[in-house]
């Protein structure tokens, strides 16, 4: 395939409640999206970074810049076999994962399409639906925390994930274990821990959780081996994994039990695919993380959780969990048995809806 025309849009949704966690609190969600267009055929791809450099070093701004600059330039106007071959000319460029994500994103969602098969087929899933679960932000009190989650479980989620923050932790979980002492329940500090905060992560051992994500510091390894070591409940990784490498300095030093995976943080597909198998080799179950994606970047995650080891609920929920209307067409749904379908129609398997995209663009670039 020949790259003959790139589109950058950089869009704002609105969410339909606030997200605060230990990093701060959203009301909209600001992306940037990645059109390829070649071959007759166009791809899409969601760079998840957001405005403020807080989750992740990189911002809008940020990727912006090195998608303009460095990676569009690297595979415009050139000529492709396969997306090994597509995503080779931008090897060079250190870190910026989101952005190399969104690309490699859209150049996967376009050969899919070529092929005539779903991004599922393309990315080496087997399954035809997906559990998926719900990441639920931390709330005014403990009573209002189970009003939300009540309103998620009557929903059909079968997993939840609640945000936890210095001084509002053990009592959020006491709370939701009290009233709902059976379902699959897990928590996500964001990093805001650190090891002088060991008695009250070894609290948490009492509220069967399934698994504790990212404690400890965002580019930690080496202290989290030392928590996983005083704890019951496995630690999963999210902030501190960007590469297969991190994952094997984990997993070896036995910093985690469990990887959260996310396309954005390292870098796209083909690093999830190898952190995937090498996890599947090591029985570390793996799970898909969230970003917020609008349809777009959801049809990515939901064809990348089809693949065996994605073993664990992702947090990847219906397009209404998150946005009045999605940019795409069907929006997302859950099923009442907590399982989310995986697009078959070929590539990302939903459409764009062009007039809602527009909509919410707030920034436009061609390249070509
Ligand atoms: O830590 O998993 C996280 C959203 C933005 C940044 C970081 C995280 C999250 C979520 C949301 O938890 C998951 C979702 O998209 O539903
Ligand atoms: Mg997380």
């Amino acid at each position: 395939m020949k790259i003959e025309k790139v589109e950058l849009r950089q869009t704002k949704m609105e969410l339909v409640s606030p997200f605060e966690t230990s990093l701060g609190v959203e009301l909209f969600e600001e992306h940037i999206m990645v059109r390829i267009d070649g071959d007759g055929l166009t791809g899409w791809g969601e760079v998840v970074a957001a405005p403020s450099p807080s989750y992740s070093y990189e911002t809008l701004t940020t990727a912006w810049h090195v998608l303009g600059d460095f990676l569009i330039p690297s595979i415009l106007g050139k000529e492709f076999q396969g997306i090994a071959d597509a995503i080779e000319p931008y090897r060079w460029i250190r870190g910026h994962r989101m952005a190399k994500a969104g690309v490699e994103a859209a150049l996967s969602d376009a050969f899919a399409k070529a092929k005539g098969i779903s991004l599922s087929k393309f990315l080496g899933g087997t399954r035809k639906k997906v559990p998926v679960g719900v990441s639920v932000g931390l709330q005014s009190s403990p009573a209002e925390l189970i009003k939300v989650v009540a309103g998620y479980l009557k929903d059909g989620y079968k997993r939840i994930k609640i945000k936890i923050a210095p001084g509002r932790d053990i009592e959020l979980v006491k709370a939701v274990r009290k009233e709902y002492p059976e379902i699959q329940l897990q928590v996500d500090a964001n990093s805001a821990y650190t090891l002088d905060d060991i008695k009250m992560l070894q609290a948490l051992d009492d509220y069967n959780l399934q698994l504790i994500e990212q404690p400890l510091g965002y580019d930690d390894i080496y202290d989290h081996s030392l928590l996983q070591q005083k704890l019951k409940t496995p630690i999963c990784l999210d902030e501190s994994i960007y590469t297969v490498s991190d994952t094997r300095a984990a997993i070896e030093l036995g910093s985690c039990k469990i990887i959260n995976i996310k396309p954005g943080r390292v870098g796209g597909y083909t690093e999830s695919i190898k952190i995937h198998d090498y996890c599947a080799s090591k029985n570390i179950p793996v799970w898909h993380g969230g970003m917020y994606e609008s349809g777009i970047g959801r049809g990515g995650n939901a064809a990348l959780a089809s693949l065996p080891n994605f073993i664990l609920p992702g947090d990847i929920s219906a397009s209404k969990r998150y946005y009045k209307v999605d940019i795409v067409e069907p929006e997302f749904v859950i099923n009442n048995d907590g399982t989310m379908d995986v697009p078959t129609k070929p590539g990302i398997g939903v459409e764009v809806n062009l007039n809602l995209l527009d909509k919410f663009t707030v920034r436009k670039t061609i390249y070509s």
